[in-house]
This record gives C-alpha cells, structure tokens and sequence, in this order.
C-alpha cells in the first residue's frame, strides 16, 4: 500500500517516478565461498539454540531461543490454489536456510493504550497528523496540503481487483487516534493494536520502549513457533476442527466483510490461540513492520551469492520494488483484509511491504529486544 499513490490521486493525480540505485546488495552475509547453493523448495527442520532461557524476562514479552530454520513459503501441497495464493509465493522463494540469535519479543502488537503512553510521555507526532508540504508536493494544490492517511473503504459493488484505489481511500483526518477518519476514535479500543503507523512512528516507539522491530528472518523465525515447512502458523490447516485461528477476510472482497471468524475489521489483540512461543496475532489482524528493506529479490540473491545459511541477516541495503517508486520496508503477517480472493499473506513465509512513510488501518506493529540488550537493562537496574 502507498501513500504516495493514493496522496498524489488525491492531491494531483500524479507522481513522480524515482529511480532507485540498483548497487543494492548486502555484504553482511556471511556466504560460505566453494559451498554448494541453497535454494529449491525443501523445508528442513528448525533447530532451535539450546541456551536455557534468560531470567527475568521483559513485562509482556516471550523469549524467541532462536536457531537454524527454512525460511520462505512454497504453495501448500494440498487443497485449492488461488491465483492470489500463486501470487503471494512469488517473492517468498527459494526457500534457504537462516539463523537468528535468541531475542525477546512482544506477545502481542502494540496496542493503542501502550503507543498512546509513549505519545503523552514525548509529544510524539506521527506522520499522518503532519499536513504534506508545499516541498514534497509542489504542484499541489494548497487546500489540498491537509494531514489524513489511507483507509480501508468497502465497495458499493464487486469490482475487479487489479486496481487498490478502488478501495484505498486518502482520508482527511485519518490518524492514530481516528483509524478511520475523524468520525472514529478509540472510545473502549484501548486493547486494539493501534495502526495508522508509517515505519517511522514504529521505530519512534521502539526507541522510546527500549526496543526496536524484529528484521524480517526474526519475525518469521518467531511466527513458525517452531513448526516447520506448514502453511500457517499453527498447522497446514486454515481451520483445524472447524476453529478460526486468525482474525482474516469473508464474504465478497472489498464489498462485504461477514465476520465469520468473529470480527468484521479489526479485533483486539490476543482473541485468536498463541503460536508455539505464546506469540498471539502473528497471522491476519494488522500487518507488522519489519527494519527491513523491502525487495522481491532478496532471496533469489541470497542463493544466487551462495549463502548457505544466512546469520542474522538484516535484509538488503536499499529498497527497491518494480511495482512502486516509494521506499519501502517489510511488512509481515498480513491483515483483517487478507482473503484467497486477493491476499493470501497470512500464509507462513509470505511477504508484505509499504511505504516508509504510510501508515495504514490494518498496519500496525510488535518490538523485540536482543538477549544482551535486555540483560544491560536488568544489570543497570540492579546497579541503581
Ligand atoms: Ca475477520
């Protein structure tokens, strides 16, 4: 999803098109020289570090032990496959191999109670309440230069999906504490995760807690819960005994949301069965933002490098994606919006991204924090 898109429509119905360097690749991989390839479509199993977990874990968060795992997604062996399905493995893939160190991570999003804590505490403002200037648009309009962001807007009728603004609005007032406009609040939402948060503002917060978000391999690491090579993150089943296991899309896409998992739009945090490490929402809800940058390609030049398994890896150095001019970062998880009809990202091992600067009302995001740094924390604390 793009701002940029939607806030030229709205703003002058054009954009400029940014050339990205293409001088993109990381060198913090460690690539074995003379080693064969990773790559194919062959899940192993996780192999988590067998440190015991550290004391005095972080209010609110789950020890991740990390390990060795197979990451990407492949499309399931079974069942129907959706042109949407198809289509939502093509940036998952190959599957190889990944390493993380063992962390800490929020059991659940940042809900709108925690991130309005941090705004009182710092006179935060995000980027959806900072009104577009004259510089970034100069062609603009003045009376269109107004803060809002891009909402979720249902369609009077089917319509062909090949086209996101049919259904992606520029909202006027649309921000944090109004998700959907300024019509909306957060009266009894406390326990919602907040959204309307461009990656920015994510990592605002994250500083602010003492945090910071997961990169891409630490998030999928925690979302398998140690499962591997399944469809979702609790089986290969989408509703094993008939149970809803993620707050996702029914009924015809983007006319008529049913709700039959139980929430029409978005759900309060944690209504769903936790993951193997006691991680609620990791598919479906709101997408979560990762520190990396996002390109389709990253893992086809993990293979094409020879990387046998990539440790820690941080993503590339530069974003760059064919179908948008933004730069943009990961986003993981999918959404409340995510249906086989058009995005199947609540799939394990799928792939989102946005603009840096676009918050959205189904983007939300968690924090982790690094065994070392949470011990520093710990050590201090007993120091004073
Ligand atoms: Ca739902």
């Amino acid at each position: 999803m793009t701002k940029a898109h939607i806030t030229a429509a709205f703003l002058f119905g054009t954009f400029t098109l940014v050339v990205l360097s293409m001088a993109w690749l990381s060198p913090a991989i460690s690539a074995d020289e003379g080693a064969p390839a990773i790559g194919g479509s062959a899940f192993a199993p996780t192999v988590p570090n067998k440190l015991p977990v550290p004391n005095n874990a972080p209010n609110g968060m789950v020890w991740i032990p990390g390990g060795e795992f197979s990451m990407g997604c492949k499309l399931p062996s079974t069942g129907y496959c959706t042109a949407a399905t198809m289509n939502a493995v093509n940036d998952a893939q190959p599957i190889h191999r990944v390493y993380v160190d063992g962390f800490w991570m929020d059991k659940t999003d940042v809900t709108n109670e925690e991130f309005a804590k941090f705004v009182s505490a710092t006179g935060y403002v995000t980027g959806a309440e900072i009104a577009p200037t004259k510089e970034q648009f100069p062609t603009a309009p003045a009376e269109n230069l107004v803060a809002g962001s891009v909402v979720f807007t249902p369609t009077a009728q089917p319509v062909p999906l090949n086209d996101y603004s049919q259904w992606w609005r520029y909202v006027r007032g649309a921000n944090w504490r109004h998700p959907t406009g300024p019509d909306s609040d957060l009266q009894g939402k406390e326990k919602y995760p907040v959204v309307q948060v461009c990656y920015t503002d994510a990592v605002a917060y994250a500083k602010w807690a003492g945090k910071r978000l997961p990169t891409e391999a630490e998030w999928e690491f925690a979302a398998r819960g140690g499962l591997s090579g399944k469809t979702y993150a609790w089986g290969d089943e989408l509703k094993p005994a008939g149970r809803w296991m993620a707050n996702t899309y029914q009924g015809q896409f983007p006319v008529k949301d049913t709700g039959n998992d139980g929430f029409a739009g978005l759900a309060p945090v944690a209504q769903f069965p936790p993951n193997g490490y006691g991680l609620y929402d990791m598919a479906g809800n709101v997408w979560q933002w990762c520190s990396d940058w996002y390109r389709p390609d990253y893992y086809t030049w993990l293979k094409l490098a020879g990387v046998i398994v990539a440790r820690n890896p941080p993503g590339p150095d530069s974003s760059y994606n064919p179908d948008d001019d933004q730069p943009q970062h990961v986003q993981r998880g999918g959404s409340f919006l995510c249906t086989d009809q058009y995005c199947t990202r609540y799939m394990m091992g799928t792939r989102g991204k946005g603009d840096f600067d676009t918050g959205n009302n189904n983007v939300g995001f968690r924090c982790v924090i690094s065994a070392n740094s949470w011990q520093a924390v710990v050590s201090e604390a007993a120091r004073n």
